[in-house]
């Protein structure tokens, strides 16, 4: 597994996580917009501190392929749309029933119930609007960008993942079945940016089977961490309610496993991850880095 000590991963995401929260600003109606009260909701949940991950990923993948900050700038923001939904929705009682997320109360907690999923609705719906001004090429039109996302957010992917978390509490689940939960409520979105991180800069076919790689393993990596630090951290640190999954008698790697096969895995998965990345040849710098640190992360 190889790290570029030299790759300063700290202020690399301060500075990018700053430049999507500003075009998140820009892209969003004003919470004076009518209805606020919805348009309050959405930005609550949007600017409340999540790491923005999946945007970093974007950034990264699209500089891996030689790409333009300002080119991968839509999608990144599109994809921080459709994951901040998924929390939103995720917290709501009835699915997860969470009262803390980004290190402050839920969006049903503070607007209620109704306007927690019209705010759910509304970002999914925004993350479309923002994609549309991505710009096309000729191996990426705009359907085919459209199509990704439609495809990661819909009923055979995300939702898919959430279905079968749902239908899988409190039941005993096999490896298979919880590799599947894995890879469709948690893998999928991350895969999903850095492919298209590597489209908006007109990757050839090997980068974008590379990036799927990457993404892939990286994502399975990130729930299994996730899983781990559920068990192992506080609520303060994660800025969400801990110990959730063992109280909701959720399956998970740390369940089945134990913590330190789990690690194993994880650091398994993140040598995948590293792997895939072969054929930038050293040039995928800041992907190696958040591979890197994805692993290691407390929060
Ligand atoms: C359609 C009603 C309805 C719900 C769909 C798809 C869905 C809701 C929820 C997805 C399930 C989910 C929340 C998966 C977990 C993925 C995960 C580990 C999220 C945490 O990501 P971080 O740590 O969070 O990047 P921050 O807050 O930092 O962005």
């Amino acid at each position: 597994m190889s790290e570029n000590s030299a790759f300063d991963l700290k202020k690399y995401s301060r500075q990018r996580a700053k430049q999507v929260d500003t075009a998140l600003g820009h892209y969003l109606p004003t919470a004076r917009t009518k209805p606020a009260t919805l348009h309050q909701a959405m930005r609550y949940s949007l600017f409340a501190g999540g790491k923005r991950i999946r945007p970093l990923l974007t950034f990264a993948a699209a500089e891996a392929c030689a790409g333009k900050l300002g080119d991968a700038m839509p999608l990144a923001c599109a994809v921080e749309c459709i994951h901040t939904y998924s929390l939103v929705h995720d917290d709501l009682p009835s699915m997860d029933d969470d009262d803390f997320r980004r290190g402050r109360p839920t969006s049903h907690k503070v607007y209620g119930e109704g306007i927690a999923i019209l705010a759910g609705d509304a970002l999914l719906t925004q993350a479309f609007e923002i994609a549309a001004k991505a710009r096309g090429w000729s191996r990426y039109r705009h359907a085919t960008l459209i199509a990704e996302l439609t495809e990661t957010a819909g009923s055979r992917q995300l939702i898919a993942g959430q279905v079968a978390d749902l239908e899988g509490e409190s039941k005993q689940l096999t490896f298979p079945q919880l590799r599947y939960i894995h890879e469709r409520k948690t893998s999928t979105l991350l895969t999903c940016s850095v492919r298209l991180g590597g489209m908006s800069a007109n990757c050839t076919p090997t980068q974008l089977k590379a990036l799927t790689d990457f993404g892939y393993h990286v994502g399975l990596a990130f729930q299994v961490i996730d899983d781990i630090l559920d068990v192992t951290q506080t609520t303060q640190q994660l800025g969400k309610t801990a110990g959730k999954d063992q109280a909701s008698a959720k399956a998970t790697y740390p369940a089945l496993v134990g913590l330190e096969k789990s690690k194993k895995i994880a650091e398994q998965l993140t040598a995948k991850a590293f792997a895939a990345l072969k054929p930038f040849k050293g040039k995928a710098i800041a992907l190696e880095a958040l591979a890197g640190y994805l692993l290691k992360r407390k929060n």
